[in-house]
């Protein structure tokens, strides 16, 4: 068997280093979930984004395990032979007993081996499995839930592949089996009910009662502690998911999730404390000139400031330069993201912006799927008006230096009062008449299937932000994931987040919360809760996490009208920053980066993996807790340099204006390089006992 390579975790800026050894090299790897290879959410971008490291570290002896999907196979996976011998064994017996397993590499980077298990085509088994599961688990899942029928499938296939590899190999290895989400966890729970050698870690990414609950109108946070959750999960009907998810978190020899809130309420929704929290990290790109993300946001923002053009064709009454470009994006789950009370805050900022008489206009953009009907005719006709008078005016210019190169050529200098015609003219006029418009620029884009009931247009509704000249907050209403191919506005998601000013993510439920995490990597400041994984996280890591572009709002300790007022002030802060401001706090949040790598961010997989190993092997593998000390822990100090609030700044030239900006840049790099001196600090790194086996401090 081919060996692993031991990780060795090295050059990341301020952080500390990162080398936890421990022998792999007669131990094997397999990580389970339904996103394998198969966007669905969040836990593919996990997988996804971490296969790089961990193909690093454990090389040939890593396996994703997921669902064979012919379309996605097409497009990611590269059908190969099984690369042991015990594996293809594995494969042709299970190929040989009815079942249709295949073999491959994922095509993202680290390029990981995939085994896909075909659930339907074993479809057969199902109510054998159904019954066995009943008999051995006492868990009984109805004929009706297809996601249920699909994880009983996907279960009982994976400890068979597990079960099966462990026959197969002549001197078995140490195997570590990682499951995710309730969708792959019975494959677990059979093989602890089989006794199989295997060591086990379950993540779970939210749990299936909070999301539900969460949903409801219930004071989640208040009530951890007192739900009857077989009454709630029965009253929902997923009390047979619920038994799963529980039976799986309870069976594990670890058991993580990615974020210390998610912890708690696992703690009381599954009645298990978590051994671990795994935060989500990120394959963080490093650009090799530093102010490349600054380009980059330029370059998009003016890609944005195109569409707005468009959008509001006949009624460009406001200042492009002095327009600030806000977002919320994500799943359309309207109250758990925050999208409520996102709205009710722009309606209060622009009273404020009015009241101030603010030359800032903010353009608030929502980015939610929902229901549609393709996109609506106003919408593309701004776009056609806008390329219209570009047209236009690339026309009139050629004429003009037609006549303008003429003229010279006879050693003239042009009359300028002849260089416009009459032609010049009335072609000009034919399109400024274009631009006349009886309506208000549209709220959204699209035709919405569900229009009257639809909770984001009801709000903006009731609110009236309806974009008139008088507003100045005006919202965008996207109900589809971004694509570079949409004839609206053709950009993906990540240069559209680049080109915007911040991003706004006020979720009352998110374990995690990728969106504010990718903004932070591409040096956009965003606005979270600490009711966020990620929120939490970065107020857990950082001394000021304001100054470094990371508002976290308070939805825990405060009432939704309280919160509401701190985000609209968040806001309004943020719309009274210069550009120079804004240079500086993207810098900073640029700076961050480097926390949530997953060159950092793995270490915590490589201690919930050896402590599995430790707890199924306890003769080969040691891991101790170490008594907690109050030095743990990592944090960014408050930066040095120029605090980010105007009240506070100040401005290296006394007659700073707008125009300096560009300038200026190179200092304001040089400042933040100055800052990042002071960011080396220690971190937190595990001590060994005498075996050489770390040893982690309990959590
Ligand atoms: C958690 O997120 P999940 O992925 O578990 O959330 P789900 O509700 O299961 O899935 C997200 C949904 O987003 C949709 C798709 C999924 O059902 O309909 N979707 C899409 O249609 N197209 C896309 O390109 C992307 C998504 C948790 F809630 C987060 O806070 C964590 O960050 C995440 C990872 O740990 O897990
Ligand atoms: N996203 C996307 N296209 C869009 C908007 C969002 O691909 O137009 C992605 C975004 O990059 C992020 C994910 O959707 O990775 C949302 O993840 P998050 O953890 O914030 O929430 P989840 O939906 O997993 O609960
Ligand atoms: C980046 C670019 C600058 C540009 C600035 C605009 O920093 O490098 O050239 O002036 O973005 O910033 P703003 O916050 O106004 O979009």
């Amino acid at each position: 068997m081919p060996l692993a390579r031991s990780l060795s975790v090295t050059s990341l800026s301020g952080l500390e280093d990162w080398d936890e050894e421990f022998d792999r090299e007669d131990a094997i790897l397999f990580e389970i979930a339904w996103e394998v290879s198969n966007k669905v959410g969040g836990i593919y971008t996990v997988i996804q984004t971490k296969a790089r490291l961990t193909c690093e570290e454990w090389g040939e002896n890593y396996f994703l395990v997921g669902p064979y999907m012919e379309s996605n196979v097409r497009t990611q996976v590269e059908l190969i032979e099984p690369c042991n011998a015990a594996l293809r064994r594995t494969i042709d017996k299970m190929n040989s007993s009815g079942c249709k397993v295949y073999f491959g590499r994922w095509l993202i980077e680290g390029s990981p081996y995939v085994i896909l298990l075909d659930v339907g085509f074993t479809a057969w088994s199902l109510d054998r499995w159904k019954s066995e599961l009943w008999e051995k688990c006492g868990i009984g899942v109805p004929w009706f839930d297809r996601e249920a029928n699909d994880a009983v499938l996907f279960g009982f296939l994976t400890a068979w592949l597990l079960g099966e590899y462990a026959a197969q190999c002549d001197d078995p290895p140490h195997i570590v089996a990682h499951f995710h989400e309730w969708l792959s966890g019975l494959g677990l729970v059979l093989c602890r009910q089989r006794q199989l050698p295997i060591a086990t870690i379950f993540t779970t990414h939210a749990t299936l009662l909070g999301r539900y609950l969460c949903a409801g109108s219930v004071d989640f946070y208040n009530n951890l502690a007192e739900f009857n959750v077989d009454k709630e999960a029965g009253d929902r009907q997923i009390y047979h998911r619920y038994c799963l998810e529980r039976a799986a978190a309870r069976c594990t020899h670890v058991f993580t999730t990615v974020s210390q809130i998610t912890a708690i309420e696992a703690e009381h929704l599954l009645k298990r404390k978590p051994d671990f929290v795994t935060p989500n990290g990120l394959n963080v790109k490093k650009f090799s000139a530093m102010h490349e993300f600054q380009n980059l946001h330029a370059q998009s923002k003016a890609r944005i400031q195109e569409f707005v053009r468009g959008h509001f064709y006949g009624h460009l009454d406001f200042n492009l330069d002095k327009t600030v470009f806000l977002f919320i994006a994500g799943r359309y789950e309207f109250s758990n993201k925050g999208a409520d009370i996102f709205l009710e805050a722009l309606a209060r900022l622009n009273y404020l912006l009015r009241v101030n008489h603010s030359e800032v206009t903010v353009i608030a953009f929502f980015i939610m799927p929902a229901r549609t009907n393709n996109f609506n005719v106003e919408t593309l006709k701004g776009q056609a008006v806008r390329k219209q008078l570009w047209d236009t005016a690339q026309t009139v210019k050629e004429r003009f230096g037609k006549k303008l190169y003429e003229s010279l050529l006879v050693g003239q200098l042009p009359d300028v009062s002849k260089m416009l015609d009459k032609e010049d003219f009335t072609i000009m006029k034919r399109a400024i008449f274009a631009t006349q418009r009886q309506c208000l620029p549209p709220v959204c884009t699209h035709n919405m299937l569900e229009d009257s009931s639809d909770p984001i247009l009801n709000c903006i509704r009731r609110i009236g932000l309806f974009n008139t000249s008088q507003d100045r907050v005006k919202v965008i209403f996207h109900p589809e994931f971004l694509s570079s191919t949409s004839p609206l506005l053709p950009m993906d998601y990540e240069e559209f987040v680049r080109g915007c000013h911040l991003g706004v993510f006020p979720s009352y439920y998110e374990p995690w919360g990728y969106t504010p995490a990718e903004c932070t990597v591409m040096g956009i400041p965003s606005i979270s809760t600490n009711l966020s994984g990620f929120g939490c996280f970065m107020e857990e890591h950082i001394a000021d996490p304001s100054a470094y572009g990371i508002y976290i709002l308070d939805r825990r300790y405060r009432g939704v009208d309280e919160s509401c007022n701190q985000l609209t002030s968040f806001l309004f802060q943020f719309c009274q920053q210069s550009r120079r401001q804004r240079i500086i706090q993207r810098n900073r949040t640029e700076r961050l980066s480097d926390l949530l790598d997953w060159r950092y961010l793995g270490r915590y997989y490589i201690s919930a993996r050896h402590m599995a190993l430790a707890k199924a092997f306890p003769d080969t593998f040691i891991y101790e807790p170490q008594e907690p000390t109050s030095a743990t822990g990592f944090r960014y100090p408050r930066p040095a340099s120029v605090p980010p609030s105007p009240a506070h700044s100040l401005h290296s030239s006394p007659h700073h204006s707008e125009g300096e900006d560009e300038e200026e840049q190179y200092d304001e790099d040089l400042e933040a390089e100055k800052d990042r001196v002071n960011i080396r600090q220690p971190l937190n790194v595990p001590n060994r006992n005498k075996n050489n086996a770390v040893v982690l401090p309990e959590k």
